[in-house]
């Protein structure tokens, strides 16, 4: 990995005289500097959440000499969606090269969609570069959050009843983590073994057991194809077939990850390639537009084709909607996986489950020794993680009545100094979610040191700011495809507060800087 060096503090010089916590600003601040982190109750920052987006702004923290901050992690171990999805062939269905941090490029993935696995060692030798652990409370799950006008400070309720201060708070907590259970009638009656894909039971082998898939979402895909060789019947229920899109997955030979680890140049001339490719391609993806959609079709349907004979089944796994409009699929396998003789599609609906298995509508019933629920997530950034008590008591799932937005996906109206990381409207269908993770941490920064700097109490974006953000985005949702289907992108009324409905590099450059007149400022 490259980087700048992690002891250093790029900027500690010029932020301590800008006010900014370097271990040695204001009395308070020093007391808190001063103090080991893990006996500390005070912060200047709070991060919430240990994932991509959590390690991020720390790190982005330190590189601006801001060391006075804490990371609540509710499990035992960082990573997130990467510590948590473990099942047979995950991996990242962005490249690597551009599915990392820009400032900790790694020059050693193995292959061009890196596994899981391979991404949570990326983030624990991150971490462990940053020395973020010192800096961490593990299994320690921020359960109340409230703000007090008068002192401009946030305190934080944990599971054990401890609870902490902070001026700051980044809630970097993800948007797809719980995982989604379907409601079937009979779930509890199966008498074999049921897991989801997000919480993958590894002492279940499924070696020559007769496995029931339910789902053909983008977990699915990277699942179903790596246990059909095992396993000695595998049953896929589908309820709506997926467009699928050719992966051209390749490993990474030791010559070439050598030679990006000698010339970064290369490493980030790879990641820039990446990048403008997929942002290039975007709107196949996310515009409403029937012809751009056709080329996606046409890639599509020419992926089908390469890999299922038989036109009955490819019938069946042709999806009846505009392309994009749900997450578009990546996989080079998925669907010959129904060629085989021990696989079978079923597309029948499932009527319940039954002690022996699966059955469907017209009566069959599907034996199965596993049941595996491909059946995705929560929508998390849908609504309040936790209750999180604002100004004049109110809630944020008050705030979010009528569906979740925040100002450039970062800031609610009531809410001071509490910055979304990968909030409602910044989700990409095109691209990495980190390009847009990471300008939100560079925003939530600019905030932050002005607050510092200024000994702000807080900042509060202005109501009829976020009104009208909120309103172009969803004028701008009218011309975008996802409308057209079902899909975790939309909420019950049909609303999408999921996806920004543009350009990643569109994104970045409207959050480039920070407007303090777009919030409403309190001195102390
Ligand atoms: O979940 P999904 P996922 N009976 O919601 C079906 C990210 N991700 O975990 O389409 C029967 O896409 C449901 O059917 P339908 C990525 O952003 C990333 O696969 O609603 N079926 C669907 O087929 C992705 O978009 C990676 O008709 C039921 C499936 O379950 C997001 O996570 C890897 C059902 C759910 O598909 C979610 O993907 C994996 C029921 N009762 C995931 N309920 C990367 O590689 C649901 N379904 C980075």
């Amino acid at each position: 990995m490259s980087g700048s060096d992690p002891g250093g503090g790029t900027d500690a010089g010029a932020n301590a005289s800008a006010g900014i916590d370097t271990g040695g600003g204001t009395d308070a601040a020093r007391a808190v500097a001063c103090a080991p982190v893990q006996e500390q109750r005070d912060f200047p920052i709070a991060i919430i959440g240990a994932g991509f987006s959590g390690i991020g702004a720390a790190i982005q923290l330190i590189k601006a000499g801001i060391n006075s901050f804490t990371i609540f992690e509710r499990a035992d171990e960082i990573g997130g969606t990467w510590r948590d999805n473990t099942y047979p062939g995950c991996a990242c269905d962005v490249p690597s090269h551009v599915y990392s941090l820009s400032f900790e490029q790694n020059p050693n993935w193995h292959r061009r969609y890196a596994t899981s696995w391979e991404i949570q060692e990326y983030l624990i030798d991150v971490v462990d570069k940053w020395k973020l652990r010192e800096r961490m409370r593990i299994n320690t799950e921020i359960t109340k959050a409230r703000f007090d006008e008068q002192s401009g400070t946030w305190t934080l309720t944990t599971d054990g009843g401890e609870t902490f201060t902070a001026r700051v708070v980044l809630a970097g907590v993800g948007g797809l983590v719980d995982p989604s259970y379907p409601d079937i009638e009979g779930m509890d009656e199966f008498a074999g073994d049921m897991m989801h894909t997000a919480r993958w039971n590894h002492d279940v082998d499924l070696t020559g057991k007769r496995v029931a898939v339910i789902g053909t979402g983008a977990s699915a895909v990277q699942v179903v194809p790596t246990i059909a060789p095992i396993v000695a019947m595998l049953a896929v229920f589908q309820r709506t077939p997926g467009w699928v899109v050719g992966k051209f997955d390749r490993i990474y030979p030791r010559w070439l990850r050598n030679f990006l680890a000698r010339f970064p140049f290369f490493l980030r001339a790879s990641r820039f390639a990446k990048y403008w490719v997929s942002e290039l391609r975007g709107p196949i993806v996310f515009l409403d537009s029937k012809v751009l959609s056709k080329i996606g079709t046409w890639l599509s349907m020419w992926n089908l084709r390469r890999q299922v004979r038989d036109p009955e089944l490819r019938k069946k796994l042709t999806p009846n909607f505009q392309f994009g409009c749900k997450r578009v699929l990546v996989s080079d396998d998925y669907w010959a996986t129904f060629e085989r003789d021990n696989v079978e599609l079923i597309t029948e609906s499932i009527e319940r489950i039954e002690g022996k298995g699966v059955r469907t509508k017209g009566g069959t019933l599907h034996e199965a020794d596993v049941i595996v629920l491909a059946t995705g997530f929560k929508l998390g950034l849908a609504e309040s993680p936790f209750p999180v008590i604002g100004r004049a008591g109110r809630t944020l799932s008050e705030a979010w009545e009528g569906g979740a937005i925040a100002y450039k996906g970062m800031t609610v109206a009531g809410f001071p100094n509490w910055f979304i990381l990968m909030g409602p409207n910044t989700g990409p269908g095109h691209t990495s979610v980190l390009v847009y993770t990471e300008a939100q941490i560079s925003h939530a920064l600019q905030a932050i040191k002005k607050i510092m700097a200024e000994d702000l109490k807080y900042m509060d974006v202005r109501q009829e700011v976020l009104d009208r953000y909120n309103d172009g985005i969803q004028k701008r949702m009218k011309r975008m495809v996802w409308s057209g289907c079902k899909s975790w992108y939309l909420s019950e009324d049909g609303s999408n507060h999921s996806l920004y409905p543009g350009f990643a590099a569109e994104y970045v450059l409207r959050t480039r800087k920070l407007h303090p007149g777009d919030y409403e400022i309190a001195r102390s």
